[in-house]
């Protein structure tokens, strides 16, 4: 995004830097603005010439819309289910001027909003998926212990060949104008996660970054210690002058086991409790918890006597090192294997609305089944999955909002500059959180053109720097003959359907078409690991047939034993020394929504091991079933010990 910050009374962009979870502490207060806001749609796109933003109410018909959700599927209405462009949302509170920084943070609005802070301009950002925020004491009045605020926001949801994800806009008649997605799930519109104010003193912790550099490891691979590198970033005012921090690692017990006095140094941890990912012979199931410790960083006044300026906690640190070798994906120097399912932001009603009902429910969901990864199809998920997984155990594969870069046109400089900004984005909010095992720069482009040579060369060039020791990758869609991009990726992902988008109704040939897909790739990339980061069926639960028929239940089932047959066969747990096949997500975990179309039955991509309503369909007996063997399968550490 190319954009000029004026710092003070305006604030044009939002900021690059790592926005950090707000969280409570002793000198942090937080406030929810999550609740009904005013709601109108502006279908003639009138609301910014008729200055919208500086009216006490927004013009009439408005309605009350929750927030957090996706505005589509609240009402009855299908001209509001159906509508892309602008809208726009408001309401009023109250500050009191109890500290310095009061800050608003959108912790994501799909996909360009314009935030107006008491009638004045306050922040734009652009991406759909993740937070921005602004200091909003600049536009409230300065004489008073407490003011109204009133908050406009208007966000447009329209796609561009230069969104990500991209779109096109086809007119087809004055009356017939359809938003052509790129991508195959419904084009949810909103302020779909929460609006929080939280306050700080006026010099600020920023930013903290933490990884793990060292762990050393006993004959028998008990962990001895452990060196982590850290950062703190300050801010704001009389940041220029002497400030003291004190960081320190607590335990799960609340002890100290590592202090440190600079902004950026080391943590020496004896006899560390490592983070394990779940679900593995050597760890814990995915329904019991990791070893996390908390991160507590204090700046305080200087010269004494000291002031506490800031408390900053990260509760989610994980001990862990990711190590690839040619055979193995290694985590703690043990042989990790993804075996999850993919999923969606989706739920009834609140579209891609932040719920904690449904991210409890989905986690509850994968410790049943044993599942114990996913990979954030088709954008980052809202933060509180990265916590949960933390707690949990689960992998994650990190994914951008690039769906659909399907056309030479779409690899343009502006996109580029775009998807850049967004990986920036998505590694400092989500660097920190132990359970992200590996990046993924974009799902399924058309990576045989020349131009998505070009501009995934780069792209991999510009993240390897950031990527905070995760692997990267990208999923392809491609066979490795035509393929030019996957040769800069660290692990290859394939989305791969035969049986399903080829070969209809055939599931003797999937084994030959997997087998042979896996080592002609392995083949010409021989030291690269490989991943099915897609496979499945339609499924409409309720549908049966035997012989096993498309789209019945006992299609599903049998599609994906299938397929394990022929995973096994390159298993880097089974087969620790020659493998190199080290993981099987299935799509989908959830059905989820999407367009309507002649190939999605009430507009749902069904193939979900799970309904839209959390129910299992009989393949998710047959996938749990798969998921408790794997389980079983030793993981000795690598031989390099
Ligand atoms: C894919 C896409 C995913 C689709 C899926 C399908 O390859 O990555 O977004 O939903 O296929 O079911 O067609």
């Amino acid at each position: 995004m190319v954009c000029t910050c004026f710092l003070l009374l305006t604030v044009w962009c939002a900021s690059t830097h790592g926005l950090l979870y707000p969280a409570e502490s002793e000198t942090r207060q937080i406030r929810s603005l999550d609740g009904l806001w005013q709601f109108r749609l502006d279908e003639q796109g009138v609301g910014e010439t008729e200055r919208w933003f500086a009216m006490p109410n927004l013009p009439e018909p408005t309605i009350l819309m929750p927030v957090p959700a996706s505005y589509n599927d609240i009402t009855q209405n299908i001209t509001i289910h159906r509508h892309f462009g602008m809208v726009w949302y408001a309401r009023d509170f109250f500050i009191h001027k109890t500290a310095p920084r009061w800050v608003l943070q959108f912790k994501a609005v799909r996909y360009e909003a314009h935030v107006y802070v008491n009638g004045q301009s306050a922040v734009n950002h652009s991406g759909g998926h993740l937070p921005f925020e602004v200091d909003i004491i600049p536009f409230i009045s300065s004489n008073a212990n407490y003011s109204k605020v009133h908050v406009v926001v208007a966000v447009n949801s329209t796609l561009t060949p230069t969104t990500l994800p991209p779109g096109e806009v086809i007119v087809h008649n004055p009356t017939y104008i359809e938003l052509k997605p790129t991508f195959d799930f419904y084009n949810y519109a909103g302020i779909d996660h929460s609006v929080i104010l939280y306050s700080t003193s006026s010099a600020y912790i920023q930013n903290i970054t933490i990884d793990t550099e060292t762990i050393n490891y006993d004959a028998q691979h008990v962990a001895t210690s452990a060196i982590l590198t850290y950062s703190v970033e300050i801010a704001g005012n009389n940041h220029a002058n002497a400030l003291d921090v004190l960081v320190e690692l607590l335990d799960a017990n609340g002890i100290v086991v590592a202090n440190n006095t600079d902004f950026q140094s080391r943590l020496v941890v004896n006899k560390p409790n490592l983070w394990q990912p779940c679900g593995m012979n050597h760890t814990h199931p995915c329904t019991e918890q990791s070893y996390l410790y908390t991160l507590q960083v204090t700046i305080y006044n200087d010269p004494s006597p000291k002031n506490v300026v800031d408390i900053y906690r990260i509760s989610h640190v994980g001990i862990r090192i990711i190590r690839l070798t040619d055979n193995q994906f290694l985590v703690n120097e043990r042989p990790f294997y993804f075996h999850g399912a993919n999923a969606h932001e989706d739920s009834d009603i609140r579209g891609k609305g932040f719920d904690e009902v449904i991210i409890a429910k989905h986690f509850n969901l994968y410790g049943w089944l044993h599942g114990n990864s996913f990979r954030t199809s088709h954008y980052p998920y809202a933060d509180e999955f990265y916590s949960m997984a933390d707690r949990y155990g689960l992998a994650i594969i990190g994914e951008t909002p690039a769906v659909g870069l399907g056309q030479a046109s779409y690899f343009s400089q502006d996109t580029l500059e775009h998807h850049k900004q967004v990986i920036v984005e998505m590694i400092n909010r989500d660097r920190n959180h132990p359970s992200v095992l590996m990046w993924s720069l974009a799902n399924e482009p058309r990576a045989s053109l020349k131009e998505a040579n070009a501009y995934f060369n780069e792209l991999f060039n510009f993240t390897r720097p950031i990527k905070a020791g995760r692997p990267l990758t990208f999923t392809t869609y491609m066979h490795v003959n035509t393929d030019l991009c996957v040769q800069f990726a660290d692990v290859i992902s394939f989305n791969r359907y035969p049986a399903w988008y080829s070969l209809d109704g055939r599931l003797d040939l999937i084994y030959d078409y997997i087998v042979g897909d896996l080592l002609g790739t392995r083949h010409r990339f021989p030291s690269k690991l490989i991943l099915i980061s897609e496979y499945g069926a339609e499924t409409v639960p309720g549908l049966h047939s035997d012989p096993p028929l498309m789209f019945t239940e006992e299609y599903q089932k049998d599609f994906y034993s299938a397929y394990h047959v022929a995973f096994d066969n390159a298993s880097s747990l089974l087969h620790p020394d020659t493998g190199f096949f080290i993981g099987e997500l299935p799509w989908n975990m959830f059905d989820f929504a999407t367009d309507q179309d002649i190939s999605r039955v009430g507009g749902q991509n069904r193939k979900g091991l799970f309904t839209r309503q959390r129910q299992p369909k009989a393949a998710a007996f047959v996938i749990k079933n798969r998921y408790e063997q794997l389980e079983l399968i030793p993981t000795p550490p690598s031989k390099i010990l």
